[in-house]
């Protein structure tokens, strides 16, 4: 029999999250079970999941939004928003499903399903700990220190910057099925991986040079503009590693797409967060949650993001 996996694509929790649904299904449900998987993106104003993308004998949606299709087997979620409309959300709370779950109280969907699998059927989680472990911390950004988050010593932290950079099918799969059967360190040791790894490494250490060279703190804010470089995608930890004193950050960077303000929290403060980031993104069109924020604009109203940037950072200093 052939089980689809789609899975939310580029993202750590959404790999480990198929990798331990494979190891489950095949274990408990269908050792024959010929498994292929799909990557799922979100996508702006997305109002249904692809019929056809339900190609197996049996489907499953792990680490991402809900589909009502009676295609759908199997699904596992912890996102806030799981729902396509309000329609959708209807449907799956009028019944109760024997193999569709969710809890948005999980920081991790791998630590969901993982939960789920050894309580309602006995699955043995032993040799699946150490993923489960780091899907955990890396999903919910639950990091003991900065250095963790930026130098990236860990195996699981170096897969996290492939599998969310990488658009190479084979390392992708590669990686998906390491997680099933090996250790961290070792899917990182394959050859293939680590020359993936090597320049996305290589352009994140320049990325710490250039806020290091652009950013500047004063009363417990740093400012930074990196919009003379190209800096679309760097890590929002970098900040707090170069200033672990500050207490927020407010970044402006250019793409060819948009231009970007991006403001946080740093998680290691000692002092405590007095603004909610949210609120004061929103008044400037942007969002976010309390603890990060952000407000994209058109790539030439890099101008209007430049003077944003600043008051955002008078008003946090003040
Ligand atoms: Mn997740």
């Amino acid at each position: 029999m052939k089980l689809r996996i789609l899975h939310h694509d580029h993202c750590f929790d959404g790999f480990a999250s198929a990798a331990v649904f494979s190891r489950f299904f095949a274990e408990k449900i269908r050792p024959d079970a010929e498994i292929s998987y799909t990557g799922l993106a979100h996508k702006p104003n997305q109002k249904v999941i692809e019929e056809e993308l339900f190609d197996g004998d049996e489907n499953a949606i792990v680490d991402f939004k809900y589909s009502p299709s009676s295609r759908l087997t199997w699904w596992f979620d912890h996102h806030q928003s799981a729902f396509l409309s309000p329609e959708d959300e209807k449907q799956y709370r009028a019944v109760e499903w024997p193999t569709k779950f969710y809890d948005p109280n999980y920081k991790s969907c791998t630590q969901f399903i993982a939960d789920t699998v050894a309580g309602k059927y006995g699955f043995d989680l032993t040799s699946l700990r150490e993923l489960i472990y780091w899907a955990d911390i890396i999903d919910g950004a639950q990091y003991d220190e900065a250095k963790t988050a930026v130098e990236l010593k860990a195996p699981a932290l170096q897969l996290m910057l492939v599998i969310e950079a990488s658009r190479d099918p084979a390392v992708m799969s590669r990686i998906i099925h390491g997680m099933q059967n090996e250790s961290l360190a070792k899917i990182m040791a394959d050859p293939m991986i680590e020359s993936e790894f090597r320049p996305l490494y290589d352009r994140h250490v320049k990325m710490v040079d250039l806020i290091k060279e652009a950013a500047e703190c004063s009363r417990g804010v740093i400012y930074f503009d990196l919009s003379h470089h190209d800096a679309e995608g760097y890590s929002k930890f970098i900040p707090y590693y170069l200033f672990p004193d500050c207490v927020y950050s407010v970044g402006v960077s250019l793409s060819s797409s948009r231009s970007k303000v991006s403001v946080g929290f740093n998680p290691w403060s000692l002092q405590p967060r007095r603004h909610n980031l949210a609120s004061i993104c929103e008044r400037y069109n942007g969002g976010g949650h309390a603890v990060v924020g952000a407000i994209s604009n058109r790539p030439d109203e890099i101008e209007r993001a430049r003077e944003t940037a600043r008051e955002i950072a008078a008003e946090l200093r003040a």
